[in-house]
């Protein structure tokens, strides 16, 4: 693995914002020495990982573009918007609704839903439906697990997500280039595969507010708007739920999402990608080259009529 060049967040980050991280470290169980300095507040920062895998021999992505180059419309839809405008997002205390079908239908605090949970890296690639690319280590753990916990009735078929909306802290959502609140689905068993993850962090540190701070959606073999961030709401439902991009243009955009390079966007190839860092141009893999894994929840339906 490539060893990227990192910048600690504390460098690159407001002082309050890097504040905010502590009080999230502090709450999710990080011992954090009251007057710790100098590399001992950068040790204490650090996400108690404890399990480290990854899909790749690609070099990971450095940082500094993982965290600059963004889509987060309800901050400006430039890719430089996020990074710029998202830094005051209040992400802690957040809670999480969960509501639906579930018998343990809750209002979620964040370090609830964190409290005993193991904390994994899982270096991903990541697949931009507008042909870019990267490889990003995640910090987060499965959404398996969290589903497990409030407990789906039979009747549970698919699983809603809804992004924050708030136009006093996202100046993005004054303007109708989407229809807000932002919202992502998946059928229940992509949300129980095990490669689903909700992240929390990102190299090792907490997830930036850009990235979808404080809690975020990763579906590898899917294009990266399917990795909806800072999540409020988790909805257990009967019926193929909305989603944003399809809502926005449904000939461009559908519910599956899922990587396929045999299949033209309208308006562009999905045979190649550019990897953010990389001049040549990559072959775009099939499911994002996660095949093996997902190619089976497929089965016997027609990927170019159900994208
Ligand atoms: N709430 C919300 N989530 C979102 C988006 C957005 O605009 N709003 N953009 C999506 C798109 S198009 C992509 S490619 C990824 C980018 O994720 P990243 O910034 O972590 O790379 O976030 C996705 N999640
Ligand atoms: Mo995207």
């Amino acid at each position: 693995m490539s060893k990227a060049p990192h910048i600690p967040a504390s460098e690159i980050t407001p002082r309050t914002t890097y504040l905010r991280r502590r009080e999230f470290l502090s709450s999710i169980g990080v011992a954090l020495t009251a007057l710790a300095t100098g590399r001992e507040a950068l040790a204490a920062e650090r996400l108690p990982i404890v399990r480290k895998t990854s899909t790749t021999d690609d070099p990971l992505t450095p940082y500094n573009a993982v965290t600059t180059y963004n889509n987060f419309y309800e901050f400006g839809i430039d890719k430089d918007a996020p990074s710029m405008f998202a830094g005051n997002l209040k992400t802690e205390p957040w809670t999480v609704a969960v509501e639906g079908e579930c018998n343990k239908k809750a209002a979620w605090h964040l370090e609830d839903m964190l409290k005993g949970q193991t904390l994994e890296e899982r270096i991903y690639r990541h697949r931009c439906v507008e042909a870019w690319s990267m490889v990003i280590p995640w910090n987060g753990f499965p959404l398996a697990d969290f589903i497990k916990k409030c407990e789906p009735t039979p009747k549970a078929k698919f699983v809603e997500f809804t992004t924050l909306y708030d136009p006093k802290q996202m100046p993005g959502v004054r303007s109708p280039v989407l229809r807000w609140p932002y919202v992502e689905g998946l059928r229940l068993d992509e949300a129980m595969h095990p490669l689903t993850i909700l992240a929390v962090g990102l190299y090792g540190e907490v997830v930036p507010n850009q990235n979808g701070a404080p809690l975020r959606l990763v579906v590898p073999w899917k294009y990266g708007f399917k990795g909806i961030k800072s999540i409020v709401r988790i909805s257990l439902t009967d019926k193929e739920p909305p989603t944003t991009w399809k809502n926005a243009n449904a000939r461009e955009y559908g519910f599956y999402s899922n990587v396929n390079p045999a299949v033209d966007h309208p308006r562009w190839t999905q045979k190649q990608e550019r990897r953010i860092g990389e001049f040549r141009r990559r072959p775009t893999l099939p499911f994002n080259g996660y095949g093996d894994e997902v190619a089976s929840l497929y089965t016997g339906m027609d990927l170019t009529r159900e994208f």
